[in-house]
């Protein structure tokens, strides 16, 4: 098929599951289209079946704001008719799936069809969605998609909350490419440049906004580190950043914890990791958990939003309150203290993986495609 993909193309989680499902599709012989205003950052090939197609903002003067949907609606409708795409993708529901509804009505005027799937992430519709400022166009442009996608059953069930839908909405869980875990051997894990092989090492990866709550991650480290000999790897930038590292010299952390910046080399980092941490506010899913999972990390977490769908209490990690501190680093210390211990839930995590396995997930995408498609 010929599929157009939108999306952010940062380090956020929409943006890098959209990206490897473009990846994915045109490995499996589909034509996919990126349209978007940067590279995604995780696309690292173009071929004959995978493109780019950057929009581009003009500046004005009078413009405060630039009208991005503008731009990316225009973009749409210039890609879909050109390369005769049969399904424009939307990951993130503002403003991507308003721009597409406009881009089918222009296309409608011209006498070309179009499909769109809306896939719904988390933020788009809890934090930022269901904002009086733009819950009006998020619930429009939700309906009038053709088919709308949510990454897990706990942010379906926050959506039909906090909206009024008309559509059926499906359950399409976020995936890995187990295979890209598999890659660092031993050899490969250099494990040592970062901590002495008596240490732990603990990471958290996030873009450092305030729902990922970083500064529980440096309490959460400080309480481990006074009885487990540990490093903690800080990995992402983002708004609460420079907080994160005044915390950690307070606690006298310096030498122990490494902010590493934004990494496009999530699974280097997290093959010599022993611990993830995700203490967030709420998360629709958590992909860097089951990232971290993949690689063979197990996840300390909280239970709020999707994430209990994802980590497995007493399994693959633990679940705690948000703001539970206290009781997440008890549950790190009783993992990282005991190599069997540690041995099992990394294994658990790794098994508890498979099944978010790209080969399970990307034909229920295709399988959405061809039936809207076809109607
Ligand atoms: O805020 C973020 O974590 C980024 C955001 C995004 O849209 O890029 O992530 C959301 O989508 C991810 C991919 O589906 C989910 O794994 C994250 O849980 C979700 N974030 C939140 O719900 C806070």
């Amino acid at each position: 098929m010929k599929i157009g993909i939108v999306c952010y193309p940062t380090f956020g989680g929409s943006g890098v599951v959209a990206t490897e499902l473009g990846m994915a599709l045109a490995d499996k012989g589909h034509e996919v289209h990126f349209i978007t205003y940067n590279q995604p950052v995780r696309l690292d090939f173009i071929s004959h079946r995978l493109h780019f197609h950057e929009v581009l903002l003009e500046e004005y003067p009078l413009f405060q704001y630039q009208p991005y949907e503008l731009a990316l609606s225009s973009k749409m409708v210039e890609v879909v008719e050109k390369y005769e795409l049969e399904v424009l993708h939307v990951h993130y529901a503002i403003p991507h799936a308003y721009a597409a509804f406009m881009a089918k009505k222009m296309l409608q005027e011209k006498g070309i069809g179009v499909k769109v799937v809306t896939t719904l992430h988390g933020t788009d519709i809890t934090l930022v969605g269901s904002h009086p400022t733009y819950k009006t166009a998020v619930e429009f442009s939700i309906n009038n998609s053709d088919v709308v996608t949510a990454v897990s059953n706990s942010l379906k069930a926050d959506t039909l909350r906090l909206f009024n839908i008309q559509k059926d909405i499906k359950v399409v869980y976020n995936f890995i490419d187990t295979k890209k875990y598999n890659k660092f051997h031993e050899e490969e894990c250099k494990r040592n440049a970062l901590a002495k092989s008596s240490e732990r090492i603990v990471t958290h990866i996030s873009n450092f906004r305030p729902v990922k709550r970083t500064g529980d991650v440096i309490k959460i480290f400080a309480k481990i580190s006074q009885e487990i000999p540990s490093k903690l790897l800080m990995v992402g930038d983002g708004p609460e950043r420079f907080k994160a590292e005044r915390l950690t010299k307070k606690y006298n952390l310096s030498d122990k914890v490494l902010f590493l910046g934004n990494s496009d080399e999530v699974a280097k980092i997290l093959c010599f990791s022993d611990v993830f941490l995700l203490p967030s506010t709420t998360e629709s899913f958590g992909l860097a958990a089951l990232e971290a999972m993949a690689a063979e990390t197990p996840v300390i977490s909280t239970n709020a939003g999707g994430l209990p769908e994802v980590n497995i209490n007493g399994k693959t990690g633990f679940l705690s309150n948000v703001g539970a501190v206290d009781d997440m680093a008890k549950n790190t210390i009783t993992i990282l203290k005991d190599d069997e211990v540690l041995a099992r839930f990394k294994h658990n995590a790794k098994e508890h993986a498979k099944q978010f396995s790209l080969t399970t997930i990307l034909p229920a995408y295709e399988a959405l495609y061809k039936s809207c498609s076809k109607s």
